[in-house]
């Protein structure tokens, strides 16, 4: 019988005053432990790899104890945004136990084994629990909190900046005070690690500056082991010292800024002591601090992709084995008399069976989950051989499999359902209808969540329509969204927006024109240019409960965000299998107007990288107040995409403007004909609009669709319900041949089985392949206008009927 090795050590602070030497002895002696039982399960991780029970490895070894001092600092409320060597630090806060890290490294998807990412993430990916199954928060002021972990190194740190300048907003906004769940008078601290080399990221200098900028409590660990995989530090950081080259931010009488610490990683005393002070200033003050950590190293090498005798000299080796942090950790207790050898060594002895037990119970649990489906289906295959023998060797080969894992049971069994085609009897039957249930299962297990899908997902939020009356003014379109948000904010203490230029001029089109003399510059904020960061900004903020609109100013900048978007933001339901989640809305405006770098609309590149997000593509001011009626009051993630020519012409103010809503996925027919189905969406549709009118003069009539979003797309078929009229279909888009228009074509004829009622080719007219030139003329060549459109459509026409519709050239 395996001992159970759920009872987790966690590390205690350690207050020289108040302790006496044997309490003193003790946590040392218990640090030490977490450190070595830490250092056992990289080593017996990355056996299992070798060996080939897990695909992967990355460890934490070499860097255990810096971590376990970190632990010690870091308290209930806090959040830790960081990377894949900090298993130290999850042991030793009881973040993660050594079972449910080795459940992690065989990627498995049982309920409660990884907790972390259910089985999706590679190894030391950590994240806690903020919300539940249908998406409420818990309590975060009870949790140690750690934000879902990336692979991209120093992808991190954008979103630590939020998470870090919640804890401003939660102090200095005391109507935030209700929200009791979130924050403790903002006390709470955003610990960030990150290793030496990915400090050479842009993302790294962006987050370290902002966060000076902002005075926010951000508490920056960098583990510096002198090397990125292969390549030394004199390849990665200037001077080869972050923290030197840091000195800058170094806070002085004049100027805030940074408080900078230098600490040995092996000298457990000595980092004890830094982390108490560093975070006690960070937490108090509200200062930003950098913790370089320095003389780590690695005993494994970097990961189980190679070993690292191939790129570090003899010397550097040497030189890592006598400063391995555990062994430096051991000489000084030996010194001090805390410990004896043989006591060392007995502790020592019992971690080691400790971690080989935990990865043993993590193992069999993992085959065992899998064993009731491998023997049904060796039964069932072994049913079906009685009438056709051929198949016994399949559920033979499948019995012979010891440690058969789900990929190969489904292979024997959809091989099997394969072979059997044609040959119907109950034994197949039986199979098949096992293996058809087995989706839903597998779905769950293996591509659920998406979106959080909880109680205030968007297609929950109640459909109101806008009212108007008989005095309803025509207004800029700009005011009609501004009328919105001031609603909203008015109505909503947890919304913020921020961006460049956001502030005081109220954005660059003034939509937020006069709200921050409203509601305040901690509400309506400006920012610097940064956009890695304000995206960051906005996923921190929403992880910890706020409601963040984050503000890129043009849809050709958020190219310099979408490493965030896309990496961090899009995944995180998905990759925790749904225990976080970060209601941010992306603002941002674009489609055409003048200049390579005014007027693109690259939707594909959204559609390709976003996934997880919703994406709204409103036509006017009006339909975008609607949409973001809904996403305020909804709690996931969206890029609303505002149209850059639309804010200066008239709408009508809705007497509603802060209560309408526009559902996401919901197409709107808005124009009815017979002939053709145009499908297009933002700023596009005006053009297909006015093209519309020339035609009708032709005898065409077209119906114009606008999808409204694209990510839900048309979830009522709207767009395939009209070909059925007038089976014939164009799409126009902005975005590049084969860019967003290609997804439109897949979604309506694939999707919605549109092919059924088309009787001519489905056709798209779309921008030329390269950024449109500035001004008019280049605009008029290179985006569909109102000529392409209509001589598109006619063209189409005159293929279906050359009598009725002559050829025009
Ligand atoms: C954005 C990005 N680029 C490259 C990689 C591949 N990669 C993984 S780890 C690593 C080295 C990171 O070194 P460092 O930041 O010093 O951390 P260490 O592993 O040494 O602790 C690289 C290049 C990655 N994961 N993400
Ligand atoms: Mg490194």
């Amino acid at each position: 019988m395996i001992a159970m090795q759920n009872e987790k050590l966690i590390t205690n602070s350690i207050d020289a005053s108040e302790l006496s030497f044997n309490d003193f002895k003790s946590i040392v002696i218990n640090d030490y432990k977490i450190a070595y039982e830490s250092r056992q399960a990289s080593v017996l991780g990355r056996r299992e790899v070798l060996t080939g029970k897990a695909k992967f490895g990355i460890f934490g070894d070499g860097k255990e104890v810096p971590q376990i001092a970190m632990a010690k600092a870091f308290k209930q409320g806090d959040w830790r945004s960081g990377y894949y060597r900090d298993q130290t630090f999850a042991f030793a806060t009881g973040i993660s136990t050594i079972k449910e890290f080795f459940a992690q490294l065989y990627a498995n998807p049982s309920e409660g084994a990884d907790p972390f990412s259910g089985g999706r993430q590679m190894n030391c990916h950590f994240a806690t629990k903020s919300i539940n199954e249908d998406g409420s928060w818990n309590d975060l002021t009870k949790i140690k909190n750690v934000s879902s972990d990336i692979s991209p190194t120093g992808g991190q740190m954008a979103r630590l900046v939020g998470l870090a300048y919640a804890s401003k907003l939660f102090r200095e906004n005391r109507e935030l005070d209700y929200l009791k769940n979130f924050s403790v008078n903002g006390n709470e601290v955003a610990f960030g690690t990150i290793g030496n080399a990915s400090t050479s990221e842009g993302v790294f200098f962006e987050a370290i500056n902002a966060a000076g900028v902002l005075q926010i409590p951000m508490a920056v660990s960098v583990w510096d082991d002198a090397y990125g995989i292969s390549v030394p530090a004199k390849y990665q950081t200037t001077k080869e010292d972050i923290s030197e080259v840091l000195k800058g931010f170094q806070r002085d009488e004049k100027n805030p800024g940074y408080e900078i610490y230098k600490v040995k990683g092996w000298d457990y005393p000595a980092l004890c002591e830094v982390y108490e002070k560093a975070i006690n200033v960070c937490r108090t003050e509200h200062v930003p601090v950098l913790i370089h950590v320095t003389e780590l190293t690695q005993p494994q090498g970097h990961s189980t992709s190679g070993s690292h005798e191939r790129y570090k000299s003899k010397d550097r080796l040497t030189w890592e084995s006598e400063h391995d942090c555990i062994l430096k950790m051991r000489e000084w207790m030996l010194e001090s008399a805390i410990v004896s050898e043989d006591e060392i060594t007995e502790i020592e002895k019992a971690a080691k069976v400790l971690v080989r037990n935990a990865q043993k119970e993590a193992w069999n649990e993992f085959l065992d989950s899998m064993k009731p489906e491998q023997k049904l289906v060796i039964d069932f295959i072994a049913a079906m051989a009685k009438n056709q023998p051929e198949l016994a060797k399949l559920s033979s080969q499948l019995a012979a499999t010891a440690d058969a894992q789900r990929r190969e049971i489904f292979v024997a069994a959809r091989k099997a359902i394969r072979l059997s085609a044609g040959k119907p009897s109950a034994e197949r039957d039986a199979l098949a209808n096992w293996y058809k249930s087995q989706d839903v299962v597998n779905y769950e297990r293996y591509n659920s969540k998406l979106h959080t899908k909880g109680k205030e997902s968007p297609d929950k939020i109640a459909v109101v329509d806008a009212v108007y009356n008989d005095q309803s003014k025509m207004v800029d379109g700009r005011e009609v969204l501004n009328a919105c948000f001031d609603a909203n904010f008015a109505r909503d203490q947890r919304l913020v927006a921020f961006g460049e230029d956001l502030g005081n001029i109220g954005d660059v089109n003034q939509g937020f024109a006069g709200l921050q003399a409203k509601f305040g510059e901690l509400r309506v904020t400006d920012t610097g240019i940064r956009e890695m960061t304000i995206m960051g900004q906005g996923i921190g903020l929403a992880m910890r409960g706020l409601k963040p609109i984050a503000e890129i100013q043009y849809l050709d900048y958020l190219i310099f965000a979408l490493n965030v978007l896309s990496d961090d933001l899009a995944s995180l339901s998905y990759r925790t299998k749904g225990i976080q989640k970060a209601p941010v809305i992306v603002r941002t405006r674009g489609h055409r107007l003048e200049g390579i770098w005014h007027s693109g609309s690259p939707i594909s590149m959204l559609l390709g990288s976003l996934r997880g997000l919703h994406l709204c593509v409103p036509r006017n001011m009006t339909q975008a107040a609607g949409m973001y009626n809904t996403l305020f009051r909804a709690d996931e993630p969206s890029v609303v995409i505002e149209c850059l020519n639309g804010y200066r012409l008239k709408e009508m103010l809705p007497d509603n403007v802060g209560e309408f809503t526009v559902p996401l996925g919901h197409a709107e027919v808005l124009e009815e004909g017979t002939d053709i189905t145009v499908v297009s969406y933002g700023s596009s549709l005006r053009i297909v609009q006015e093209a519309a009118e020339e035609l009708a003069a032709l005898g065409i009539s077209v119906e114009i669709i606008d999808p409204q979003t694209l990510l839900p797309f048309d979830i009522n078929n709207v767009c395939s319900t009209s070909l059925k009229k007038t089976n014939k279909l164009l799409v126009v888009d902005e975005d590049v041949p084969g860019g967003a228009s290609a997804y439109i074509l897949q979604q309506i004829i694939e999707q919605q089985k549109g092919y059924f009622s088309l009787d001519s080719q489905p056709k798209t007219l779309t921008a030329k392949a390269h950024r449109p030139p500035f001004g008019s003329d280049g605009d008029y060549f290179s985006k569909p206008s109102v000529d392409d459109v209509i001589e598109r459509i006619y063209g189409i026409m005159h293929e279906a009927n050359p009598v009725k519709y002559p050829s025009i050239f």
